[in-house]
């Protein structure tokens, strides 16, 4: 493992180029209206970790690095960039949708007032139905020198993270979080499906789109997947452990929110330490997942990164 200085390192660089993008592929007037440019790049622009566009340079990056499967075509990250931030605006709408009175009713996020305590609810309704929208026109985006191969390559990501962001994932996802909250009754078969839909299987297709938009071959393309479910589950673990014991200052978003709305988490049903003991051998397992055809880069890393953040 490289130190965790050099991981911090990366990870800045990143999120300054994945900023720069966003910044210039968000629409702006006369395109748009000046409240909804506004609206969305209130949100986008409130800070948020960038890990779902970080994973997916870093799968097409190690994709890129892998030379002895000699599959890649893509010599460095620019076809990628735009994958990234699709990934990155589907994330902050369904956080700005998340946050309504009608789902979670939250004030704070990204330690910002919400959306919707800014704007009001009907331009934040908006701003993540744009947000959305926005997300497949940039995916869609071809270039005169695309060749086909590329351009097929392009509409598998989309499909990938059409299906992750629809009603079999993220939105399924909320849909049984929304049912469940309150019951008291969740078993974990389905707590864990929530987490895979709500949270996994965006962070899934992240990975899995660098790594098609790069040019993997199958085998590559099945050790990311599972690499990204393992991650997704450790990520989300980590996520409800951080509401317990994190601070509304530090999270950016209110704390204590689940145990307070009564939602299925992992303390609430496996208790804190076997959380934690659950996130690290999900993170350990994603590790294995590379290993088993030798995927280096920043990946393996970033899962170290995933159970060891504090916010
Ligand atoms: C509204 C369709 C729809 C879905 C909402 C993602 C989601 C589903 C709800 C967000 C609520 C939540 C706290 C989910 C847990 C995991 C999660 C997505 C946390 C936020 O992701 P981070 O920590 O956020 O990556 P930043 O701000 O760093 O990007």
């Amino acid at each position: 493992m490289t130190s965790a200085n050099n991981l911090n390192q990366y990870l800045r660089t990143r999120c300054t180029e994945i900023d720069a993008a966003l910044n210039s592929l968000l629409p702006s007037p006369p395109a748009c209206p000046q409240l909804i440019s506004e609206a969305m790049r209130y949100s986008v622009f409130a800070g948020g970790k960038r890990l779902r566009p970080i994973l997916t340079l870093a799968a097409a990056e190690a994709v890129i690095e892998c030379k002895s499967t000699g599959t890649a075509f893509l010599t460095d990250l620019s076809r990628v960039m735009p994958g990234a931030c699709a990934v990155e605006l589907i994330h902050t709408y369904s956080l700005v949708h998340d946050d309504l009175p009608a789902m979670d009713d939250d004030k704070l996020r990204r330690g910002r007032p919400t959306a919707h305590v800014v704007f009001g609810e009907g331009t934040a309704i908006l701003a993540g139905d744009a947000l959305l929208t926005h997300a497949f026109a940039i995916l869609a985006q071809d270039l005169p020198t695309d060749s086909p191969e590329t351009e097929h390559r392009r509409l598998r990501a989309i499909a990938r993270i059409a299906g992750a962001a629809g009603a079999a994932g993220m939105v399924g996802g909320q849909v049984l979080d929304l049912a469940e909250t309150g019951a008291k009754t969740t078993g974990k078969e389905t707590l864990r499906d929530i987490h895979e839909r709500k949270t996994g299987a965006l962070i899934n297709a992240a990975a899995v789109s660098g790594a098609i938009l790069a040019g993997a071959d199958r085998a590559i393309i099945e050790a990311i997947d599972a690499y990204a479910t393992n991650l997704g589950l450790a990520f989300q673990i980590v996520d409800d452990i951080l509401d317990v014991v994190g601070t509304t200052d530090g999270l950016g978003k209110t704390a204590g929110k689940d145990a307070s709305a009564n939602k299925p988490t992992y303390p609430s049903i496996y208790g804190l330490a076997r959380s934690r003991s659950l996130a690290a051998e999900a993170a350990e397992a994603s590790r294995a997942n590379l290993a088993t055809i030798g995927l280096g880069g920043r990946l393996g890393e970033i899962s170290h990164w995933v159970v060891s953040r504090t916010s």
